[in-house]
């Protein structure tokens, strides 16, 4: 299976990460794709290539150009205001007090476009969010000349980004930008399966009113788990979309065995939906000993999982998304590429 990957991912390397009342170092960290490359090349699995520079057309077709903007100077605008660290935000728009206006001040103007406090933005994470979808698109347009197969080792993960908003490590939405890109190079129908430990929430609400892509999410159970807003099972979609989302909330401590159950089902509901292409927005923090998940697959489940889902028979792109534990993300990430191939 080809990959592509570049080295430039490692440039993103954030210092501060909000959590538990701490600024710990972030579990989004560089070292994820060391251990994924380390481990593909050993497989080996395949070519690996450098990604190719799309510009920004194909995420101004899903994400919003205030947005884009923002991201584009939100690194100088906060060091210009003299703040002494990482730009983390710290008051959002709420239930009673909507944000009718985008304030000027960079502080407020982080909150109205962050989704969740956890993701330091800092002076790579624009640039890094450009590359990680130039991945994403490069190993799409593989797919698309192939009819096969290709991963794409994106760093940082995508899914949680929404038209506006970034957060849960996420900027741009990688899996949403190859999915608009293969419907507007003529695929008709488009099947997103997220298979990471959190739902995918941006994925959900970019694609919600829409029928020509069915995205599908098996995760942690949102009344327990990140990002808690967003995953519920009656969120089906809405108008010309209705019928075209489906969560599966999963409990605390569900292992392999309950999370195939549901698997199955989601396959049988893109089998039905007879889609062009799949994407596999592909999390393997649903490991046992994931640092801030609480599913308990193994790693050889990782290798069952690939064979289920080769047995859909579809042009497949899987585009990385969560794992934070961090030496055994490899083994866990290529064992699904090996096992789709076998
Ligand atoms: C792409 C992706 O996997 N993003 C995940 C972002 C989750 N960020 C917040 C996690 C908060 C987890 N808190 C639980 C701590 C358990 N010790
Ligand atoms: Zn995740």
């Amino acid at each position: 299976m080809l990959i592509i990957h570049s080295d430039r991912t490692r440039q993103r390397r954030t210092r501060t990460e909000l959590s538990g009342g701490e600024l710990v170092s972030p579990f989004e960290c560089p070292e994820r794709v060391d251990y994924i490359i380390q481990c593909a090349r050993k497989a080996p699995l395949g070519e690996i290539r450098e990604p190719s520079d799309y510009g920004l057309e194909p995420v101004l077709a899903i994400h919003d150009r205030d947005y884009i903007d923002f991201l584009s100077t939100a690194w100088q605008d906060w060091q210009a205001d003299g703040h002494p660290g990482e730009a983390i935000p710290n008051i959002w728009p709420t239930r009673r007090m909507p944000g009718r206006h985008i304030p000027r001040n960079i502080e407020g103007r982080l909150g109205y476009y962050a989704l969740a406090g956890e993701t330091s933005l800092t002076a790579d994470s624009f640039a890094s969010a450009l590359l990680s979808k130039d991945i994403a698109l490069t190993a799409l347009d593989h797919v698309l000349d192939s009819s096969t197969s290709a991963f794409a080792l994106c760093r940082p993960p995508g899914h949680h980004a929404a038209v506006d908003q970034f957060g849960g490590y996420c900027f741009i939405n990688n899996v949403a930008v190859a999915a608009q890109r293969a419907r507007d190079k003529g695929r008709e129908r488009v099947a997103i399966l997220d298979v990471d430990f959190h739902h995918g929430n941006g994925t959900q609400d970019i694609f919600y009113r829409r029928n020509d892509v069915l995205t599908l999410s098996l995760h942690g159970n949102p009344m327990d788990e990140f990002p808690y807003y967003l995953g519920f099972a009656e969120e089906t979609g809405e108008g010309p979309g209705e019928g075209f989302n489906i969560n599966y909330p999963l409990p605390s401590g569900t292992d392999y065995a309950i999370w195939t159950e549901h698997l199955e089902q989601a396959k049988a509901r893109i089998g039905e939906y007879q889609p062009e292409l799949l994407i596999i927005a592909l999390g393997v923090d649903t490991f046992e000993n994931d640092p801030i998940s609480s599913f308990k697959l193994k790693s050889e489940d990782y290798l069952d999982m690939g064979r289920r889902i080769a047995e859909l028979g579809l042009p497949t792109l899987f585009v990385m998304e969560g794992g934070y534990a961090v030496e055994e993300i490899g083994i866990n990430a290529v064992n699904v590429l090996k096992g789709f191939s076998h």
